[in-house]
């Protein structure tokens, strides 16, 4: 099967149902990698605050700058193939919402039922605002912490109690991973056994919104300077255009160089808007030639 075509059929089930698994999409090396370099810091990190985030929980940010293989997968082409066409109709380009690794330890209660995209104040349309992916580091069982998902309930129109027998857990061996709209109602899994479950949440939404994770302070320019160009794009190096996002009246990648003091503000225009803006000039310089 063609990219272009397991693209299609993943967004078709996602529009569907809301969610979908891909299964084993990384293994060997890579996904061991992943693991030891997250398990490293999973280690160093205290338990998350808040009965939201779960008492027994251990979530941790930044994770670009923690894990080399998270950066690949963030511009893994199936899954940002599958985000790019889901977000693109209503941006000009994506961005990285936030990067979360999420260790849900033994004993942990099942978090607050939600929808991610309550993140937004603006009231649900068809549009969507996000999508997330999680990625399975340990496998997802129905007792160690599977992601709970109610199956379309991104056409239902309001939140409502999740009816226990509507709901699906998201099991999934490790190296899978779990995309879920924005508008999907959800909730990390109680987990019943004496093992904790790791997984890690890359997140995409629309390049026009307030990103959750602060990806600038995160990955500042003398940090993501070492990241691929797709990467920094992705983060925010980049402008939304028209005119979202600059520097100076430049693209905010000029920072991974060394950049003068002074620098002239640069029209950061689609396409379409330049040709538009050429020919508003064109037509106001044909006026005047006729009026003289
Ligand atoms: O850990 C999970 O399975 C899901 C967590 C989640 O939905 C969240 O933190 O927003
Ligand atoms: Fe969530």
């Amino acid at each position: 099967m063609t990219i272009e075509k397991h693209i299609e059929t993943n967004i078709a089930q996602l529009k569907q149902n809301g969610f979908v698994i891909i299964p084993n999409l990384i293994k060997g090396k890579m996904l061991s990698d992943l693991c030891e370099e997250l398990d490293h810091h999973f280690n160093l990190t205290p338990k998350s605050e808040g009965n939201f985030w779960g008492l027994k929980t251990k979530r941790m940010g930044r994770i670009f700058s923690k894990s080399q293989q998270a950066r690949n997968l963030a511009v893994h082409p199936l899954v940002l193939g599958i985000m790019n066409k889901i977000l693109e109709p209503y941006c000009e380009r994506i961005q990285i919402n936030l990067t979360q690794a999420i260790q849900i330890g033994a004993g942990e209660v099942e978090q607050p039922l939600h929808r991610d995209d309550e993140l937004f104040p603006f009231p649900k349309s068809s549009a969507e605002f996000m999508v997330n992916a999680m990625w399975a580091l340990d496998d997802f069982t129905e007792d160690n912490g599977a992601t709970v998902v109610w199956p379309g309930s991104n056409r239902k129109p309001s939140l409502r109690e999740m009816p226990a027998d509507e709901t699906i857990r998201a099991t999934m061996e490790s190296g899978s991973v779990l995309i879920w709209l924005g508008s999907t109602q959800h909730s990390g899994g109680a987990n019943n056994t004496t093992k904790s479950r790791a997984g890690l949440t890359i997140s995409y939404c629309l390049g026009w919104l307030r990103q959750a994770e602060n990806q600038y302070l995160a990955y500042p320019p003398h940090i993501a300077k070492h990241f691929s160009e797709q990467l920094q794009g992705l983060i925010g190096y980049k402008v939304h255009r028209p005119n979202l996002g600059w520097y100076e009246g430049q693209e905010p990648d000029l920072l991974f160089t060394s950049t003068p003091d002074v620098l002239p503000a640069q029209d950061l225009f689609t396409p379409e808007l330049e040709a538009l803006s050429r020919e508003i000039l064109q037509v106001r310089q044909q006026n005047e030639l006729a009026v003289n």
